[in-house]
Parts: structure tokens; C-alpha cells; sequence
């Protein structure tokens, strides 16, 4: 096991991956910066080590800081939670070059799924389905005949992008010359690498996410899915499991074809398979995402797996200590990401000092946090308050129980999501369980239409 962990993160990520690293009594190295001082998760460390100011690309973002304290506090592994240093390949093979333990797969299993048309390759050779596609495109001839071929809409993606960053979506010829232009010169500003690929556009899909793990011995388990199509702007805002829009088998055949594609890049560590489910039940793979994902507890609820303390387990080299047949689903989870944001300002961040502080609780409860009363929350980072988790033995109990933990939570001081989160929670349609990614913008209409 691991002698010493430093956790590169902030916010109630490095809180959840310290408590799994005292659970296994690994000591903790913990980073900050000059803003994140009275921060929790510098006091739940069993060390902790300002990094610089608070601009993350001098802090949370700088490999020398970070290596530094690496090296100087003798830590043997480095957990980089989500976000920040995550799926940074180059982050990954450095802490491979020193020694030490990069917890996530490594840095060729990131680089091989952080080029999305090389993914959709490997994906194509193992049997996953993808949606119908291009290579790299070099011109807009080349794009208006694949789009005479699957027929228009067609979205071009850069091949560096992902999580919805550096795309654009053509519905005639005429878009294509203009579009993919801009989506090339974006790619290079964005991510340093002009590449751009096309494929046939899906209007409306739900978003699917499925949860593995693998071990260093080729052993791999899948957890379910995760809907995530309640999201705004590509954050996501209200994720549920199971998906009301998954049975049984295609269950099995999403976890299977998911394992596949992390057999193909030896994958290891905790990963997630983004799938895109169309209206008549047909599913793509899309992207993995190669880190723990904030959404992750809902999984971890009714698979009652602690995702992080296998991450860990796997991490340090031990076997995947399920097998598949040991994993039985029960129940349905919801999560509400609570942000310090005001909904009826087009969620406009809010920081500020939390004057008041209550949580909700008691039984299929969860909140994961790291405020407190009379924490400041800075402006320079994401404005997450905390997670609230539901657990209901069904949809409704959990979805009523969430509404419940909602109305006891008190926040005051800044504005929140909890007020939003209230009324999708008991909204008509959300109550169905029928929707997809336009779930909120039909929302917004049907406020409107309301009034
Ligand atoms: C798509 C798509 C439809 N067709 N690709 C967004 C995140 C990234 N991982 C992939 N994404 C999408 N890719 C094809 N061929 C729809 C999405 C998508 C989406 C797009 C617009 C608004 C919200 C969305 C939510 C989830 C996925």
C-alpha cells in the first residue's frame, strides 16, 4: 500500500479522496492555494503545503509546484481528483518518470482516449458501437460528402476536444465552409491541435454514462449507468441512477462493450464511458473520461462499492476485489450538484462568505461537501457548494426523498441552485422520468408558457 498520497485538488474532491486515504490509514499530503488557506481539506490532511497564488495556472495547474511538494514531502503516489491535472497525459507520464504512482491509468491509456478520432478507431475495431463518423477531415468537399451520405445535421468535433468543448454543429453546405473553419482555428487556440472530425449529428439524445473499474491484471467490472442529460450548457446539474431509459439488457451490453473499450487501451483505474441513447433505443460510445467523476457517489450508492477507495486499492496494485456476479444494484440515486450560482440570473456565480449552514441528513442521505459556517467561497475556482445524494428503494422514493433533503438544506449568505434543484425535482416531466438533453430548455419554455 501507499506510504504517503498527496491529493492534487481542492473542494470537496480532495475532502472525499482524504477520507478514503484515512479510512486505509494512508497519510495525506494536501496542496492549496494562497485563496484555499481556511479551505477543509487543508485541515483534514495529515500535511499541507501552500503552492502559490490563487490563479489555478499558477497553482492547482503548475506541475513544478506540484512535483515539488511531491519531492520534497516524500509522497509515493499523487491523486489528481477531477478537473485541474486530471487527464493531463503529460501530468500522468511525469509522475511515471519520478516514481510515482499517478493515480488513474496511464499516461498512453490517456493519450490513446484523449484523441477522440483515434478512440473512435479503436472503438470501431473492438466492436463498440460509434455513431457514423469521418477520420480527419482536411476540407469542407470532405465533409459535404459525408454529410450526403448519413444526410444533415452533422457536428465536427476536434479530435483534442471533449465534455463538449470545440464543437459545431452544420445543417446545410453552406455552414460547412464557415464552420469548419472556425471549429480548426478554435482547436488550435483551445488545445494546441487544429484537428477536426465530423460526425452524423444526433438531435435530443440522452446522455449515458457507464462507471468501470480495472486492476493492473486485466480484471474489469462495470457499475451501471448514470444519466446525465439534465445538464446546461454542458454542466451537468442533476444526474440519476439507473437511467429510467435503460433495461436489463441494454445494461449488459453498454457495461460490456464498455469494458471492451478499456481492454483496448489497458486500461486502468476508475474510467467512465460516455454513450449517447437516441429515441429509439440505439446507443454510441462518445468519450471515456480517464479520472473519478464528481457524479460518481450516485453509482457508489446502489452498488454500495466505494468508488474511491478501490481507485486507490487498484492504484497501489492490488486485484479488483469484486467480480461482476458480485455486483447487485439496488435501489435508485439522485444527485443535485448544489452551486453557489442564481438561477434567475442565468446561474451567475455568487461567492461569498457562507454566513449560515445547516445540512439535510438521515437515512439514504448523503451530502459531500467541504463548506462550513463562515467559509468563504473564492471566486476563482468552480462554484460548487456541495453534492447532495439521494437513495430511495425506486425512482419516486428517492426523487421525494430528494425534494424533502432539498427543503431542510439552508445556505445563507450566497445565492444557490437549491431553489432550481426544487422545482425539476417536482416538475411534471422530470417526474416521468422521459426526457433527454433538451430536458431544460423545454423547462424554460414551459415556464414561460405558464406565466
Ligand atoms: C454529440 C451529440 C449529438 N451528436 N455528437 C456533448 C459532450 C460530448 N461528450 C459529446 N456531446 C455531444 N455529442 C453527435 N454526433 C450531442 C452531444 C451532447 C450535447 C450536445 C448539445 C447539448 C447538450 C448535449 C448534452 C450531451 C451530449
Amino acid at each position: 500500500m501507499f506510504r504517503k498520497v498527496l491529493v492534487a485538488n481542492r473542494g470537496e474532491i480532495s475532502v472525499r479522496i482524504i477520507r478514503a486515504c484515512r479510512e486505509l490509514g494512508i497519510p495525506t499530503v494536501a496542496v492549496y492555494s494562497e485563496a484555499d488557506a481556511n479551505s477543509l481539506h487543508v485541515r483534514l490532511a495529515t500535511d499541507a503545503y501552500c503552492i502559490g497564488p490563487a490563479d489555478s495556472s499558477k497553482s492547482y495547474l503548475s506541475i513544478p509546484a506540484i512535483m515539488s511538494v511531491a519531492e520534497l514531502a516524500g509522497v509515493d503516489a499523487i491523486h489528481p481528483g477531477y478537473g485541474f491535472l486530471s487527464e493531463r497525459a503529460d501530468f500522468a507520464a511525469i509522475c511515471e518518470q519520478h516514481n510515482i504512482k499517478f493515480i488513474g491509468p496511464s499516461s498512453q491509456s490517456m493519450r490513446k482516449m484523449g484523441d477522440k478520432a483515434n478512440a473512435r478507431k479503436t472503438m470501431i475495431e473492438n466492436d463498440v458501437p460509434v455513431i457514423p463518423g469521418t477520420g480527419i477531415v482536411h476540407d469542407a468537399k470532405e465533409v459535404i460528402k459525408f454529410a450526403k451520405k448519413v444526410k444533415y445535421p452533422v457536428i465536427l468535433k476536434a479530435t483534442a476536444g471533449g465534455g463538449g468543448k470545440g464543437m459545431r454543429v452544420c445543417r446545410n453546405d453552406d455552414e460547412v465552409a464557415t464552420n469548419l473553419q472556425l471549429c480548426q482555428s478554435e482547436a488550435e487556440k483551445s488545445f494546441g491541435n487544429p484537428d477536426v472530425y465530423c460526425e452524423k449529428y444526433l438531435e435530443n439524445p440522452r446522455h449515458i454514462e457507464v462507471q468501470i473499474i480495472g486492476d493492473q491484471y486485466g480484471n474489469y467490472i462495470y457499475l451501471g449507468e448514470r444519466d446525465c442529460s439534465v445538464q446546461r450548457r454542458h454542466q451537468k446539474l442533476i444526474e440519476e441512477t439507473p437511467s429510467p431509459a435503460v433495461d436489463e439488457r441494454t445494461r449488459r451490453k453498454m457495461g460490456e462493450a464498455s469494458i471492451r473499450a478499456a481492454k483496448a487501451v489497458k486500461y486502468e483505474g476508475v474510467g467512465t464511458c460516455e454513450f449517447l441513447l437516441d429515441s429509439d433505443g440505439k446507443w454510441y460510445f462518445m468519450e471515456m473520461n480517464t479520472r473519478v467523476q464528481v457524479e460518481h457517489c450516485i453509482t457508489e450508492m446502489i452498488s454500495r462499492v466505494d468508488i474511491v477507495r478501490q481507485q486507490i486499492l487498484v492504484a497501489s496494485g492490488e486485484k479488483l476485489q469484486y467480480k461482476q456476479k458480485d455486483i447487485n444494484l439496488q435501489g435508485h440515486a439522485i444527485e443535485c450538484r448544489i452551486n453557489a450560482e442564481n438561477p434567475e440570473k442565468n446561474f451567475m456565480p455568487c461567492p461569498g462568505t457562507i454566513e449560515g449552514y445547516v445540512q439535510p441528513g438521515g437515512f439514504g442521505v448523503r451530502v459531500d461537501s467541504h463548506v462550513y459556517p463562515g467559509y468563504k467561497i473564492p471566486p476563482y475556482y468552480d462554484s460548487m457548494i456541495g453534492k447532495l445524494i439521494c437513495w430511495g428503494e425506486n425512482r419516486n422514493q428517492a426523487r421525494r426523498r430528494m425534494y424533502q433533503a432539498l427543503k431542510e438544506y439552508v445556505v445563507i449568505g450566497v445565492e444557490t441552485t437549491i431553489p432550481f434543484d426544487l422545482e425539476v425535482i417536482e416538475d411534471e416531466v422530470f417526474k416521468t422520468g422521459d426526457f433527454n438533453t433538451s430536458f431544460l430548455e423545454d423547462f424554460y419554455r414551459r415556464k414561460e408558457n405558464k406565466k
